[in-house]
């Protein structure tokens, strides 16, 4: 049976590729950052908490991930951890340089110095295009980071880049444009305004407190893109990869069809919050998948509105369980941090 490695297994795309590579057969483990309180509940959502083997480890720490490999012995790392809120990366930029540029780093050498054959992908980012100097971004585009994460994403990037080229290592790069789906963290625009709604409807909330708007962003289903990643470290040579669905659309068009899909309209509960916008912005990001779709077989299956009115349904229904707490069940309270991003 192969093994698999995954980092951030216990993150909205760890919960969705372990579920995936179960289904094919991997035996699956998972680096476990240590915690104060339980991460487990996206992997109990998906009913595969009891079937991956979880190891402790930080990818802050080389010696954790060199002894993680030797226990799982993998034929595949996906490296999918990281500090990956936006807004955080301005308050945290060390933390963030640290985890989610040079634990990158680690994990490469941790490869390098126990066995180079592994196969490795990289979470990158379409942050890492950040100020935008072509209207649809592929694999050519130009980068220009506008946050400490993007920053610190970019250094993930080439020194993936960098270690495929010196040590002729398998490592590709996925530049993933946004994703979501009722495991998406709370912080993140889309599950806060799907959350909302939820509580709105419910008569829990009454009103939502939202930064920039017209922002512009590329969304598709994290389900359907845990399938690029995989597909990517299946082909012959190691490569980079957009992947993105080739629409984009602004935060105020995507509150109109989550409200809308409960009956409400979203000018009666969104307010405008200038504390909520960031020092610098990306304003629009459009990707080009076609180098996906052509030598991946890869696509988009899920359109915007199908994955709002997915995690409007998931938000009613774990809201409607929960009483009158604002803590969603087994997850953090964002409730008290949302202001501060
Ligand atoms: P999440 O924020 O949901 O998950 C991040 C994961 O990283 C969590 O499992 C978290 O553990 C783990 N982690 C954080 N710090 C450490 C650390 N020091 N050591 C070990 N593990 C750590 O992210 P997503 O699942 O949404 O994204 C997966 C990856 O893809 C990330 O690298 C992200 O930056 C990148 N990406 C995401 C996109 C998206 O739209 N979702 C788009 C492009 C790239 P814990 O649960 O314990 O905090
Ligand atoms: P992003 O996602 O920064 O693109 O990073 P996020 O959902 O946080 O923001 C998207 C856009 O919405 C605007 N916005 C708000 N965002 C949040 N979180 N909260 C608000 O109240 C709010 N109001 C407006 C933002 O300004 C922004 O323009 C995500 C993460 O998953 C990264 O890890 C990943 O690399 C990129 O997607 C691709």
């Amino acid at each position: 049976m192969r093994s698999v490695l995954i980092t951030g297994i216990t993150g909205q795309d760890g919960a969705y590729l372990a579920h995936l590579l179960l289904g094919k057969g991997y035996k699956v483990y998972g680096l476990l950052a240590r915690r104060s309180t339980c991460t487990l509940w996206r992997l109990e959502y998906l009913g595969i908490s009891k079937q991956v083997e979880l190891i402790e480890g930080d990818m802050a720490d080389l010696s954790s991930l060199i002894r993680a490999i030797q226990i799982a012995k993998p034929a595949e790392i996906y490296n999918l951890a990281a500090q990956s809120f936006v807004g955080t990366s301005w308050d945290q930029p060390i933390l963030t340089a640290h985890v989610t540029g040079l634990g990158v780093l680690n994990l490469l050498e941790a490869i390098r110095l126990t066995d180079p054959g592994i196969r490795f992908y990289q979470a990158s980012t379409s942050e890492m295009f950040g100020y935008i100097q072509e209207a649809v971004q592929s694999e050519t585009t130009p980068f220009h980071p506008r946050s400490p994460y993007g920053v610190a994403k970019l250094y993930g990037h080439w020194i993936t880049v960098n270690y495929r080229e010196s040590f002729e290592m398998f490592a590709c790069s996925g530049i993933l444009f946004n994703h979501e789906s009722p495991l998406r963290g709370i912080e993140f625009v889309t599950r806060k305004v799907t959350d909302a709604v939820a509580r709105i409807k419910l008569g829990k909330q009454t009103k939502l407190h939202l930064g920039n708007i017209d922002a512009k962003r590329d969304w598709g289903f994290a389900g359907d893109y845990v399938e690029a990643m995989w597909l990517m470290l299946q082909q012959q040579e190691a490569d980079d990869y957009v992947v993105a669905t080739g629409y984009t659309t602004t935060v105020r068009e995507m509150c109109r069809i989550a409200f809308e899909y409960v009956g409400l309209h979203y000018e009666d509960y969104v307010m405008h919050d200038p504390k909520l916008y960031r020092p610098a912005e990306v304003d629009i990001l459009l990707g080009n998948p076609e180098k996906a779709n052509t030598k991946l077989g890869w696509e988009a299956r899920t359109p915007l509105e199908q994955l709002i009115h997915m995690m409007v349904d998931a938000d009613l229904n774990r809201v409607k369980k929960e009483g009158s707490s604002l803590v969603l069940v087994g997850e953090k309270d964002w409730s008290k941090s949302l202001a501060s991003f």
